[in-house]
């Protein structure tokens, strides 16, 4: 069975990291261009979001053809090259499988809507009038979850962009053919796949309509999610590559069953949960100051849930769906440097496989812009709108949008301080923050204090520590409000993580960082020099001491 308890994944939106041909485009020669810049910062894993053939309505996420390159980002050879080169620097290309749903351009799609039967029965359709929708579920995206077709007199399934189309797994054919992609990317030497809402596959027998809520309680971590999840893996033969499920709104108990090796499902799993304690009821786009004792306690839950059950957490606070957490969770202002450096190890040493995403690395912020047009996302444009119906005022939906939308972490990558961030020779297909001329790979690689050489040695301590890979874990400071603070322990070693979520001083309900230092622990890392009594504002601290024989 693969290790993967002290891999670092580094996460890549092809679109926005790096151009090579000066279309304004990131592209797959642009990664091989950028390949012993992650090689230095420590990557094991690179997992590139999807650049398949595609219409591009949800940036790719809406796959028309899983077996090839869509030519904005470059031919299959540039493919092949970039997993042979990756190779040699002893990193793994991930691929981003999107099987929940298709591009209604896919020719599957195509076929079903020219009438074929057996290509419709590879999606959910339902017969139907025009004005009465099979169910009242909703769009993840906004509006109705079923799209009219009036040549097939049916209904079509898309719990995301009406161009997404849901796929039927009920169907053996369905499965086989995406068993067939997966061997098909293996073959090609690919290590690892990230399956992108894998937790959404499974949809109920009896489709009706949801009294309580928009739906997903009827299809989350449905009914043989498992079941197909475990055939997958079995048929493709990809039990030993590292996977990773995207669940969407799931839970402990489901993602133990997904995570745990007994069950020969998945390696590991991203859960949501920690990243909706700005939420206000659990609306994405009602906007409140993040719920920092709910973090710490979601924070506990998972980790203490999946060490008892045996499954196994992928680290995250970034991807290409969320706002940047230095703007989100931390000071991207006055502590920039600290509030990223701390958010950073306050993941980075718990029980899981830390996710690096693109920019992260050197604390890229939000993007800050100032109008509607700046923005690219189908979730962020279509909200804008329905704000705006509900009466918003266009600068209050602007303010909201700015905070929760996608394109925050979707900016190009800053490289340097130079025109277009080093990113392009032409202006990108989204605009580069100004504040690329200080936050940028370059300087922070010439700063031994950068946020970037932070990131360098905590994923070089995870290889070096085995308490950090293996360890157990528990948590201290419960009732601190403002202070996540957790142990970690095997037969060696043990470390203690001080973490203040807050722009302030805080105390400590029980061991001072003195108290620590008199009782001879060693400060393994930190992102202030030497100790106060409190934390200082944002303040991390990570002490180490050799294990005691007796506890
Ligand atoms: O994301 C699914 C998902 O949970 C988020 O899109 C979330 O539902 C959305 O941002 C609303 O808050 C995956 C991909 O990561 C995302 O980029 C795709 O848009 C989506 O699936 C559909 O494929």
């Amino acid at each position: 069975m693969l290790d993967i308890r002290d891999k670092v994944v580094y996460q890549i939106y092809p679109r926005s990291f790096q151009d090579s041909d000066g279309d304004g485009i990131g592209d797959l020669r642009g990664i091989l261009r950028r390949l012993d810049y992650l090689r230095t910062l420590g990557a094991d894993y690179l997992w590139l979001t999807p650049f398949f053939p595609s219409p591009q309505r949800d940036n790719g996420y809406d796959v028309a053809d899983y077996r090839s390159v869509d030519p904005r980002f470059g031919t299959m050879a540039d493919l092949e090259e970039l997993i042979s080169e990756a190779g040699k620097r002893n990193m793994g290309i991930m691929l981003d499988m999107v099987f929940n749903h298709t591009s209604t351009e896919h020719e599957w799609f195509q076929k079903a809507l020219s009438g074929n039967q057996d290509y419709q029965d590879y999606y959910i359709f339902r017969e139907g009038e025009p004005d009465k929708l099979p169910t009242n579920w909703a769009s993840k995206f906004g509006g109705p979850a079923w799209e009219y077709v009036p040549g097939l007199s049916k209904w079509y399934l898309h719990l995301f962009d009406v161009t997404q189309a849901d796929l039927n797994w009920e169907n053996p054919a369905v499965r086989e053919e995406l068993k067939d992609i997966l061997r098909f990317w293996k073959e090609k030497g690919i290590r690892g796949f990230r399956f992108d809402v894998v937790n959404l596959i499974s949809k109920p027998e009896r489709f009706e309509d949801d009294f309580e809520g928009d739906g997903r309680r009827f299809y989350t971590d449905g009914p043989h999610v498992h079941e197909f999840l475990q055939e997958m893996v079995r048929d493709a033969g990809i039990e030993d590559m590292v996977t990773v499920g995207e669940m969407s709104s799931t839970s402990i108990e489901n993602c133990i069953r997904y995570s745990n090796p007994a069950e020969k499902e998945l390696a590991m799993v991203f859960s949501f949960h920690h990243l909706k304690v700005d939420y206000r009821d659990g609306k994405k786009w009602e906007l409140m100051d993040a719920d920092i004792p709910a973090l710490k306690q979601l924070f506990a839950d998972w980790q203490l849930g999946m060490q008892e059950g045996g499954g196994w957490n992928a680290l995250f606070y970034n991807n290409h769906d969320q706002p940047r957490v230095v703007s989100r969770f931390g000071d991207d202002k006055k502590y920039w440097k600290e509030s990223a450096k701390m958010l950073a190890a306050s993941i980075h040493f718990m029980r899981g496989t830390p996710y690096v995403y693109q920019g992260e690395e050197i604390g890229m912020t939000n993007a800050g812009y100032q109008a509607i047009e700046e923005y690219s996302d189908v979730e962020s444009l279509n909200y804008y709108g329905i704000l705006r119906r509900e009466g918003k005022s266009e600068q209050e939906a602007l303010h909201i949008i700015g905070e929760r939308s996608r394109d925050n972490g979707r900016t190009p990558m800053q490289w340097t301080a130079g025109a277009y961030a080093g990113f392009s020779e032409v202006e990108p297909w989204l605009s580069i923050p100004e504040n690329h001329r200080c936050i940028n790979a370059e300087l922070e690689q010439q700063d031994e204090d950068s946020i970037w050489h932070f990131y360098r040695r905590l994923i070089a301590l995870r290889k070096e520590r085995k308490v950090i890979a293996e360890g157990k874990i528990e948590f201290m400071e419960r009732e601190n409000p403002d202070v996540l603070s957790y142990r970690r322990w095997n037969e060696q070693e043990e470390l203690a993580v001080l973490c203040n979520f807050r722009g302030k001083h805080a105390g400590l309900l029980g061991k001072s960082p003195a108290d620590y230092e008199r009782e001879g622990w060693q400060k393994l890392i930190g992102n202030y020099d030497g100790s106060e009594e409190r934390l200082r504002p944002f303040e991390v601290l990570v002490y180490t001491r050799a294990k005691r024989t007796k506890q």
